[in-house]
């Protein structure tokens, strides 16, 4: 691991497969990870090429275009078929898992390919989300996760990504590399910002004397809806929680267990921080479907511990 006092003016230096070499990641991990973080590039000129369009909408050459989360999806996928790394690919963009190996590689990828692609034309920060697994999925996250990433698009591009060996950020620079931003980011105990998803209306009777709680307890509101830049300022700011709650009419919540929560459960966990369902550790879940929906409560010790013993007091 690199050292924790290194200065700002040398940090800059260190680029994403350096700072991979010197923290020991095996080699095809490190390889993969870079490959990924390549994609991130394509992805963001794609957003820009885009220019806000959505989806059955003409180009101007009038050539119908592809949604934006479904042209990611395929330049991932493109990326990820010649690494000769990865044995399956499941993204939620897709019905099936799909293999796109020889079938001797020795990874599994589960990717969000662009998360909260219905905030582009705001210009509001988006963001790619991957799994990377050493055994089939759906499975259980913690068993089989040997790492994870998310990409941000917004004013500028960011990677964090965690090998299991704490929570790392970094920028993509004008020259195209991905240069250390900040190392072994470390959640505080207790964070001052909540990020709530869902209708008020909608809340359940734990949930809502849990926000009642925070909301006592001085927290600020702090909400985008993007998953990813939502938990990277989570990161960023070291503390605070996001939840995507049980609602009284979607018992599961809205977020994918696969795709969104399981990642995300493992670099807040490499960041000191924890992720639950109310009851159950994020890792801990048996997805039975690859579309599995889960409630979250995902951040800062202190808060998570606070839904848990909400949900463990409550009455629903
Ligand atoms: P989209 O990909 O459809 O924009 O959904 C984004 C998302 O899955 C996740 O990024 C947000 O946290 C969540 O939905 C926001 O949901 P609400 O719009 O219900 O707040």
């Amino acid at each position: 691991m690199l050292n924790n006092n290194i200065s700002d003016a040398t940090k800059y230096f260190i680029d994403l497969r350096r700072h991979m070499w010197v923290a020991g990641i095996e080699l095809d991990l490190r390889r993969l990870i870079w490959q990924i973080a390549v994609t991130g590039k394509y992805i963001s000129a794609k957003i820009h090429e885009s220019n806000r369009k959505l989806a059955g909408l003409k180009n101007i050459y009038d050539e119908e275009q592809l949604a934006l989360d479904r042209s990611s999806d395929r330049i991932l996928r493109n990326q990820l078929e010649f690494s000769g790394f990865v044995r399956e690919y499941a993204s939620e963009e897709l019905d099936e898992i799909i293999k796109i190996g020889k079938g001797d590689e020795k990874y599994y990828i589960t990717a969000d390919p662009l998360d909260g692609s219905s905030l582009v034309d705001t210009n509001l920060a988006i963001g790619t989300i991957i799994g990377i697994h050493n055994e089939p999925v759906p499975s259980q996250g913690r068993k089989s996760m040997v790492a994870a990433l998310y990409i941000t698009y917004g004013p500028l591009i960011t990677m964090v990504y965690s090998a299991g060996k704490g929570t790392h950020e970094f920028v993509l620079n004008r020259e195209g590399e991905y240069v250390l931003s900040e190392e072994n980011i470390t959640l505080k105990q207790r964070g001052s910002i909540y990020s709530i998803g869902g209708l008020k209306r909608d809340w359940t009777e734990n949930h809502a004397r849990y926000v009642g709680f925070l909301d006592d307890e001085g927290y600020k509101l702090r909400y985008s809806g993007g998953f990813v830049p939502d938990i990277n300022q989570i990161m960023i700011k070291r503390g605070g929680v996001f939840t995507y709650p049980a609602l009284k009419n979607s018992p599961n919540g809205k977020l994918r267990l696969v795709f969104e929560l399981q990642p995300m459960a493992f670099l807040v966990e490499q960041a000191g921080g924890r992720a639950t369902d109310g009851t159950r550790d994020i890792l801990d879940i048996t997805a039975e479907t690859l579309d599995q929906r889960n409630p979250i409560y995902i951040g800062s010790p202190f808060e998570v511990e606070k839904a848990r013993e909400f949900f463990a007091a409550g009455k629903d």
